[in-house]
Formats: structure tokens, sequence, C-alpha cells
């Protein structure tokens, strides 16, 4: 792999027609859509634990990727080699953003002062380079969930002592995405959740868990962190009920906790269908709150019930994902492939394929959306739907200038109401479709 990565040419876009299967057909990185070259629109992330630790372990079989880059597993010259690899692949394809989690870095060792001082030493490599690339860190983040002690979670355990583990980790990771210059810091609900009620204080863990938030935010900042700090929701898996279960819960739980002018959500579309939403949605009510912060860009697969994390090839799904950014303003994050190729593409030309094909997924949407927004026929129909909201009585209801009262005498006045105006929705769905295939 660590030879492909070197040998790979520079992936350049070349158009739909192109046979190059390492090509993009439809990022163009220049291309203006909106007033602003794709690559602002899309700012793209590697996940350094998908991209350059998976090897394809799953609970059936081991490894079919090697992922060794040439040096022993295990060791800091393979952290080094990960180095080497992930920034000559970034470089190839013209990704200006990674992300990571503290142990994606360096083998973990028993002793924590052991891990840190191995962190020290990466991260010195890293920010060589950083310098010399251009390339920057989005987010980082702690991994509070792999290390067996925290099997009830990391700020919800119910030990206090795996709680300071948790907060000497996170106390870490911020350091490092300070030195770094990460723009972000995220927490992923790993194993903050629970099993069985027969065993949990719920209030408790939750309090716990808020606490551990204040707690980053106050340290963040006191050494100049000046990002956003994530929540990114997830339903379930690893554990059964998660308290970050989506973009609802986990704005109620900001709110609650007053972590909300700190924290905005990092919404990642495989958790989004595993709750039962779509992603639209999610990025929706994230976007209404003010929290719309990040995506991690991968799609699951409605057949499954867990976090496939494939990558994107659902150019619809892409579609109205980025209508949701644009209406946004765009994002102060980005769009992380939290993402990795199926077990039996293991090859390192299979890992630039699945990159090609995210990005040029994105680029369709971000084209097609905008095509969408400058077709006018949706939020034409919206603003029209919504029109009885202008005036007389609606506007008085928005304005919050009226009665309970007075809504009744009116509603008596009107005798049998007339039916709202039909929804449409099979006539905007064949909208969409001109627009995506016309
Ligand atoms: C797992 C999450 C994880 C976070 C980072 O489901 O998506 O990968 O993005 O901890
Ligand atoms: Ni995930
Ligand atoms: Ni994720």
């Amino acid at each position: 792999m660590k030879t492909f990565f070197e040998s790979l040419p520079p992936v350049r876009y070349e158009g739909p027609q192109t046979a190059n299967p390492l090509a993009f057909r439809f990022y163009d990185a220049d291309r203006v859509i909106l007033g602003k070259p794709m690559r602002e629109h899309l700012p793209f992330a590697m996940a350094w634990w998908h991209t350059l630790c998976a090897a394809g372990t799953d609970m059936f079989g081991r490894d079919t990727a090697d992922k060794s880059f040439g040096a022993e597993k295990g060791t800091m010259e393979h952290a080094r080699a990960k180095v080497d690899a992930g920034f000559a692949f970034m470089q190839k394809l013209g990704i200006r953003y990674f992300c990571f989690h503290d142990v994606d870095l360096v083998p973990e060792a028993d002793d924590i002062k052991e891990t840190n001082r191995r962190l020290d030493e990466i991260s010195d490599y890293m920010l060589t380079k950083m310098q010399a690339s251009g390339i920057r860190c989005l987010w980082g983040t702690a991994n509070l969930f792999s290390n067996p002690r925290y099997m009830n979670g990391a700020g919800t355990s119910n030990d206090p002592d795996v709680f300071c583990f948790a907060a000497a980790q996170v106390k870490k990771a911020l350091d490092l995405t300070v030195k770094l210059g990460g723009k972000h810091y995220l927490f992923w609900g790993g194993r903050e959740g629970y099993e069985t009620l027969l065993n949990t204080d719920v209030k408790l863990e939750q309090e716990n868990m808020a606490r551990l938030m204040h707690l980053a935010v106050d340290y963040g900042r006191s050494i100049g962190f000046a990002g956003d700090f994530y929540v990114e929701p997830k339903p379930k898996e690893p554990m059964k009920h998660q308290y970050d279960f989506d973009a609802a819960t986990a704005i109620g739980f900001l709110r609650q906790y007053g972590l909300d002018r700190d924290f905005k959500l990092n919404i990642e579309a495989n958790h989004a269908t595993l709750a039962g939403h779509t992603f639209q949605h999610e990025l929706r009510i994230a976007s209404i709150n003010g929290m719309l912060g990040s995506i991690d860009a991968n799609q699951g697969d409605l057949l499954l019930g867990w976090d496939t994390d494939e990558f994107p090839c659902n150019v619809y799904d892409a579609t109205l994902c980025m209508l949701e950014v644009l209406k946004n303003g765009g994002l102060t994050g980005g769009f992380n492939f939290d993402a990795k190729t199926r077990r039996p593409s293991y090859t390192a030309q299979d890992l630039a394929h699945a990159f090609i094909l995210g990005m040029d997924t994105y680029a369709l949407g971000l084209i097609k959306a905008a095509a969408l927004i400058e077709d006018g026929r949706l939020d034409r129909f919206v603003a029209q739907r919504y029109a009885g909201y202008q005036t007389g009585i609606g506007a008085r209801i928005r304005t919050g200038q009226t009665t309970l009262a007075e809504l009744a005498a009116y509603a008596e006045s009107l005798g049998a109401p007339a039916l709202p105006e039909s929804g449409r929705q099979e006539y905007l769905e064949s909208v969409v479709n001109s627009v995506l295939f016309g």
C-alpha cells in the first residue's frame, strides 16, 4: 500500500465521460457553484481510523487489507508510516483535512503517560507534514470506547476512576487538537448509554456526561481553543440505548445543561438512518436550531441495522443533504468520510476509488442542489404553502397578537372550514427528478 500511495498519480477532474478510474468525474475543485468554488463548499476530510487503521476485521474474520505500510504494526515506526501514507494519499486526492482519535495515531501503551509521550512524538512529525502540505485538521477526538475500562461508558461510567481516565484522554486530545491547529473538537457518544435500567442511574450518568463536557470546554478555552465542540448523535450500537439518540435529543441535552453556546452537532448520514430518520431530517433539525456544524459523510444500508459506514454513492440523498447545507449558509466544519471500503475491497486502489466515489457523489449533490435552488419551484411551493401566515389571522398567530378565545371565535365564524391545499408530494418529487435527470 505504501508504494501504491506514493505511485498514485494525482487524481484530477476529467469530466463525466472519462474512462480513467482514477479521475474525478464531477468534483472539479475550481468550478464555481453559486459564487464559490467547489473546494470551499466541500471541505473534505479523511478519517484516520478507517483509512489508515481499519483493515477489515469483523466478528467473523481477520484483516483482509494490509495496512502495515511497510512497518511492523504496534510500533512507532508503523505510526510514522501511517502518517507518511495518509499525507501522500490526501495530497494525491486533493483532500485538505483529516480527523483523528488519539489512539488512531499511536499504539496505546498500558501506562497513559507513555501513550501521551508517543502522542507528543507523532504530533511533532504530523506538524512537519502539515506545514509542508497545507493539509489541516478538521477535528480531533478521544477514543473513549475501545479500551475495556470503558465497558460501561466513559463520562457515564459508574466508576469515578474511569471518569478520570476519560478526562485525561479528553485533556490530551484537546492539547493535540490545539497543537495541530484543529478547527473543532468532537464527542461521539461511544458507550455513553446503557444496556439495562436494572443497574443504571440514568440521571447521574447524564449529569456526569454534561460535567465532562463542561470541563472540556473550560480547559479548551483556557488553552486557546476557539473552535466549536461537537456532539455526534447516534441512536444505538454499541449500547442499546445511547444518550445522544438523534439531533433533537442531543440539542435538548446541550440546552438542558447549558452547553449549547459551545457545542454544535456533527451529523452522520448512517446514524440518521439508524435513528429512523432521513439524513435530511437530521440536518434540518440541526440547522433550524443553529446547530449544524459538520457532517460525517457516509451512508448505511437500509436492509442492515448497524453502522455499515459505506462510502456515499447515493446522489439523491447527497443532493438533499447539500440543499440543507446551502440553506444553512455552508458549514463551519466539513465533510468527513467516516467510511470504509467493503471487506472484500481490500486493495489500496479500492481506497482511492472509494474516496473518488464519495467526493464525486457530494460534488454531484452540490451541483444538483444548486440547480434545485436556481430552479426555484420547490422554494416557491413551500413559500406559497404557508402564505396564509403572512396576512390576516395567520399573521396575528405568527406575531403572538392573539388569544385562544379570539381564535376560537374566528373558527366559529368560518362554519365548516375548507380542506388545506394539496401537499402535492408526487408533483414535487417529479420536479426533483426533472432537475436531477432532465
Ligand atoms: C461511530 C462514529 C465514530 C465517530 C468518531 O459510529 O461515527 O466514528 O465519528 O468517534
Ligand atoms: Ni458512525
Ligand atoms: Ni462518525
